[in-house]
């Protein structure tokens, strides 16, 4: 396959990004920087998974002596240990850990963002090859510069995100991620072992035909849900319906797709779990941001994502995301 030496690596986009922006500094690029690094190291692993019978299951010890972790730690390990190091990142939250990890040596003190992670979202699907990711966001520290980070860093509401991303493994590996300028997606070039553009300007179609959402969880959601779910099934949903439905059960290549073809993408509360079960600040919060900066819409059920204040690292919320006019339609199921 002859490739196009001329598309741009996601360096050389971020890079020319910020030329264009007078006064930037360069630490927004230098931070994606880090994250696609770590995210090429992720990538080399995931790809080794369908080999742990060979190379040794978790918690053993593998062919070379190493003891073999589990991949969502390993992936934990590799964004916390890349942005610790580098110089453009004060703090990060993740799915892996309890607590906010403050970087407080001197360089990293004086770096201007705190960035949020799931490292490997849907790894319970690792064992079965299906696709599996990571989710990512970056907000602005409202602190002074030069002190460590602090909870208030890490608790602002989604609509104070600078950047917010994801990265998924699986037939390819693409890189998304969205400035208040754009949405764009790199996909990993294993000839150069790059991130290329190979998705610029991405947009939500404004309607689609894809509807997803756990089925088995039918008689759990609330009248309205299940009513919407009746029209996507019906002739007289509003796109001419019926509708496709598709759910992997891994957020990143459901929503991914949906953002791409038009569709909608649903984790109602349900009498198991009350508040949802996906998570705000590392899973809802940064595919929000995308989606909408994309032209769709993200909302909880009664309010834009975005807007919720956060109270904890690990809070849960529904969560209702997609295509404009279908999410419009859902809403007016929903306030029935
Ligand atoms: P995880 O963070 O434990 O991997 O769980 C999140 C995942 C999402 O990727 C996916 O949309 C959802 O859980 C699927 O849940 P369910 O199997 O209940 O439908
Ligand atoms: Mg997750």
């Amino acid at each position: 396959m002859a490739i196009n030496r001329r598309v741009l690596t996601l360096d050389e986009f971020t890079i020319q990004q910020m030329r264009s922006i007078p006064g930037a500094t360069g630490e927004l690029s230098g931070l994606l920087r880090d994250i696609g690094l770590a995210a090429k190291r992720v990538n080399v692993e995931v790809n080794k998974a369908g080999l742990v019978d060979i190379l040794g299951d978790a918690g053993t010890t593998n062919v070379q002596g190493e003891e073999v972790k589990k991949l969502d730690i390993f992936a934990n390990n590799q964004f916390m240990g890349v942005l610790r190091h580098g110089i453009n990142c004060a703090g990060i939250g993740s799915e892996e850990m309890d607590d906010f990890v403050i970087f407080d040596d001197e360089i990293s003190m004086n770096s201007k963002y705190v960035c949020m992670f799931d490292p490997l979202d849907g790894s319970a699907n690792i064992d079965v090859n299906v696709s599996i990711g990571t989710i990512f966001s970056v907000f602005k520290r409202v602190t002074e510069r030069g002190t460590p980070v602090t909870a208030a860093d890490f608790l602002q509401p989604g609509n104070r995100q600078v950047a917010a991303g994801y990265v998924i493994y699986g037939s390819s590996t693409i890189l998304v991620y969205a400035t208040k300028r754009g949405v764009n997606g790199f996909t990993l070039d294993q000839s150069i072992g790059e991130f290329s553009l190979s998705h610029p300007d991405i947009q939500c179609p404004p309607t689609g035909k894809i509807y997803s959402v756990n089925h088995g969880h039918f008689f759990q959601y609330t009248p309205g849900v299940q009513d919407y779910i009746h029209a996507c099934q019906a002739k007289n949903a509003s796109n001419g319906g019926p509708y496709t439905q598709r759910y992997i059960g891994s957020m990143v290549s459901d929503v991914h797709r949906n953002l791409i073809k038009g569709g909608i993408f649903m984790y109602p509360a349900i009498k198991d779990k009350p508040g949802g079960k996906l998570r705000l600040m590392y899973e809802c919060n940064p595919f929000a941001y995308i989606v909408e900066i994309a032209g769709g819409v993200a909302t909880d059920g009664t309010q834009r994502i975005l807007d919720i204040q956060p109270t904890g690292l690990h809070q849960r919320t529904p969560f209702y995301v997609g295509s404009k006019l279908m999410m419009e339609e859902l809403n007016s199921y929903l306030t029935k």
